[in-house]
């Protein structure tokens, strides 16, 4: 009974659009939701450092690297606030951090793309980071405090991440017919993987219903989806690039673009872990992790040392 009170009242709360905080009352499932959702984004932010980290040192010009190593950075500043945020729920982020190197937590399928040409990095930033930020700009509404935080400076970094991504494909686009083939191919590559990072299709996405209700999602899967759609299909179109799809028609009636069938079955078997990359990129951030464990043993030796002189001083 008294649950019950509590959960109406957190409801009430949800509803007057005010922010759940870390000591507020909540109910479990509220909680796990939250660490689902932000441990997964956190662990995809992680991840997705891997296919970019892979062109630094092939950037085309100085400008270029400095850009792309700017990137990278920000993209493992966003794990760092999100798993912070996550740990405000009473998790410990090296329990998360190693569901992701054992492969049972999950990330974004998109990371578990290759990146075969420069061109791909063009398409990252425009393509997953102009997806991402569709995504993200509600979360910076969502109903969790310390995430909806987090979310607004991740934010701003993405949207510049989508302009240095389309200033690379514009640039290729605009270039040679060598070039303009590899930002042909790079969009061709990348299109249906970015619009399967919106999830899947509403009928099919189990948590959407109740990630709403409480407010942690702001929009439906499709609903982004399709938002995507409409806004980049005139950015391709922009550039003199073509959307690989034979079915995009612009629909007068619903003011919107239809689209092809996304291929599902491509998408729960890259989430199943047997996408192109997915051993490589586990098989990378174990070694990776591996490698800084002084790191991480030099920094907890010297928060102890730092303690113990609190203590004696005391
Ligand atoms: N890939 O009921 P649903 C970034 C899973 S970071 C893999 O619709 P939900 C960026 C889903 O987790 C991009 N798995 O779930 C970084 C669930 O599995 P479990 C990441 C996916 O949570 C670096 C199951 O399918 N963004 O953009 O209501 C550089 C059923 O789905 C995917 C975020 O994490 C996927 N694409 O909705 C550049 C944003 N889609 O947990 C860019 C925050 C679904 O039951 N997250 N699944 O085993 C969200 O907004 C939501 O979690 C999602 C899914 C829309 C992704």
């Amino acid at each position: 009974m008294e649950n019950l009170t509590r959960e109406k009242e957190f409801q009430a709360k949800l509803d007057r659009e005010v922010k759940i905080e870390p000591k507020d009352w909540m109910p479990d499932a509220y909680r796990k939701t939250l660490i689902r959702q932000i441990s997964q984004h956190a662990h995809s932010e992680i991840v997705g450092m891997l296919p970019e980290g892979n062109w630094i040192t092939r950037a085309p010009n100085l400008r270029r690297k400095a850009a792309l190593l700017a990137k990278v950075q920000d993209e493992a500043g966003h794990g760092l606030y999100l798993y912070s945020a996550a740990e405000t729920l009473g998790v410990d982020r090296i329990d998360l951090e190693e569901q992701l190197l054992d492969g049972t937590a999950k990330y974004s399928s998109i990371f578990n793309y290759p990146t075969q040409t420069w061109a791909d990095i063009g398409a990252i930033g425009w393509l997953v980071d102009g997806a991402a930020i569709l995504n993200q700009v509600p979360l910076c509404r969502t109903s969790y405090g310390p995430y909806a935080r987090a979310m607004v400076r991740v934010c701003k970094e993405e949207s510049f991440h989508q302009r240095q991504g389309y200033e690379i494909i514009m640039t290729l686009a605009q270039g040679n017919e060598a070039q303009k083939k590899l930002a042909q191919d790079a969009l061709n590559r990348w299109w249906w993987p970015a619009l399967m990072m919106f999830g899947p299709s509403d009928d099919n996405s189990k948590h959407s219903a109740q990630s709403m209700a409480w407010k942690i999602k702001r929009f439906s899967n499709d609903y982004l989806r399709q938002d995507f759609v409409d806004r980049t299909v005139p950015q391709a179109e922009y550039i003199g690039l073509s959307v690989p799809d034979k079915d995009l028609k612009w629909n007068d009636e619903r003011g919107h673009y239809d689209f092809g069938p996304i291929n599902w079955e491509e998408f729960y078997n890259v989430i199943k872990g047997n996408g192109p990359c997915n051993r490589q990129r586990l098989k990378t951030r174990n070694a990776s992790f591996k490698a800084g464990a002084w790191v991480r043993e030099a920094a907890s030796a010297y928060a102890d040392k730092k303690a113990s002189r609190k203590e004696v001083a005391a």
